[in-house]
């Protein structure tokens, strides 16, 4: 064994399906620790791994625990995380990782670093609820994820609700171009823009079929192009906050994030618990429901990758 795999608590459970070639969905940590308030956080993973389950999947959420990279967290440990305050958890990205197993703290990926984990763990489907991408005003402030990079390098295809209306999104469709990442509307032509079904902007790919998916996800394989695949998938309309109504509100979330300076890692975080309190229950209601939606997909293309690959 090398001294990476040693960084790595697979559970039994995910161990087995992994070997089988059983279906696995992984999910992050970030959104539980930086991305929802207590308690909701916390019901919030159990319901979405439930859902995966019932899907015929497994569930792996992904974090770092005292220096250990944990594929699969027990419920004791997503308590924990979901009940640490924000300041106390590294938010981990590609750069933090390696820094935060060697000093054994605790952290939440990113969709990143989850990719990475997921990857190195064999688990190639994750879902989440959004991504992050350019901010506007990157022009200037240079802000882009390091989620749009992983992207272009980590073979995992990632199932989001396309990304909020706090980034430049025409921006981050450039970047995803430019890096070579396959930008999949699920069973529409727009781009979805998280708690809105539509963006004003035509994805560049669709898709309606999870088999197809998994299929584009081993020809980029066979043709040895490095990388993921980014399949946005619209927010049930039931759900759906429209663009008009939540429009004003990022704007709102976005100066006040301007007059208290907020930089670098904190701006996302900053941005999302805005906007919570801005909205009250309504933006998180959408939040868990887009997240079990993109749960309920991530299952079904996990589940047709496996029979590509002639797994369980
Ligand atoms: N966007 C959301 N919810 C989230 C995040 C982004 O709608 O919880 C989190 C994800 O973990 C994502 C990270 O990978 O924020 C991006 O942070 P940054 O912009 O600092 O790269
Ligand atoms: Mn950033």
């Amino acid at each position: 064994m090398t001294g990476l795999i040693e960084s790595f608590d697979i559970t039994a459970e995910i161990r087995d399906a992994l070997d089988k070639g059983a279906p696995v969905v992984a999910l992050e940590s970030t959104i539980i620790t930086h991305g929802m308030p207590y308690p909701q956080n916390l019901e919030m993973a159990r319901r979405v791994e439930a859902q995966i389950r019932s899907e015929g999947a497994l569930p792996a959420t992904i974090a770092v625990v005292g220096g250990r990279i944990k594929i699969g967290l027990d419920d004791a440990m997503m308590e924990g995380l979901a009940q640490t305050p924000q300041a106390q958890v590294m938010k981990l990205s590609r750069a933090d990782l390696a820094v935060c197993v060697a000093t054994g703290r605790t952290g939440a990926t990113t969709v990143a670093a989850t990719m990475i984990c997921a990857d190195r763990a064999g688990i190639a489907v994750f879902a989440t609820g959004g991504i992050g991408g350019v901010h506007r005003g990157a022009e200037t402030s240079f802000d882009i994820s390091a989620d749009l990079q992983e992207l272009s390098q980590t073979p995992v295809t990632v199932v989001c609700a396309g990304a909020k209306a706090i980034l430049d999104l025409s921006k981050t469709l450039e970047v995803l171009e430019t890096l070579g990442v396959p930008v999949i509307a699920y069973g529409q032509d727009q781009l979805p823009a998280f708690w809105s079904r539509e963006s004003g902007l035509r994805a560049p790919l669709r898709m309606d079929d999870p088999a197809l998916i998994a299929r584009a996800a081993l020809i980029r394989r066979n043709l040895n192009l490095p990388g993921g695949q980014l399949v946005a998938n619209p927010i049930p309309a039931e759900a759906e906050i429209p663009r008009d109504i939540i429009a004003p509100i990022v704007d709102q979330a976005l100066a006040d994030a301007a007059r208290h300076r907020i930089a670098a890692k904190a701006v996302t975080p900053y941005l999302l618990q805005r906007i919570f309190e801005l909205t009250e229950r309504r933006s998180l209601d959408a939040n868990i429901e887009l997240v079990m939606n993109n749960a309920r997909l991530g299952a079904k293309i996990a589940i047709e990758a496996s029979r590509l690959h002639g797994g369980a």
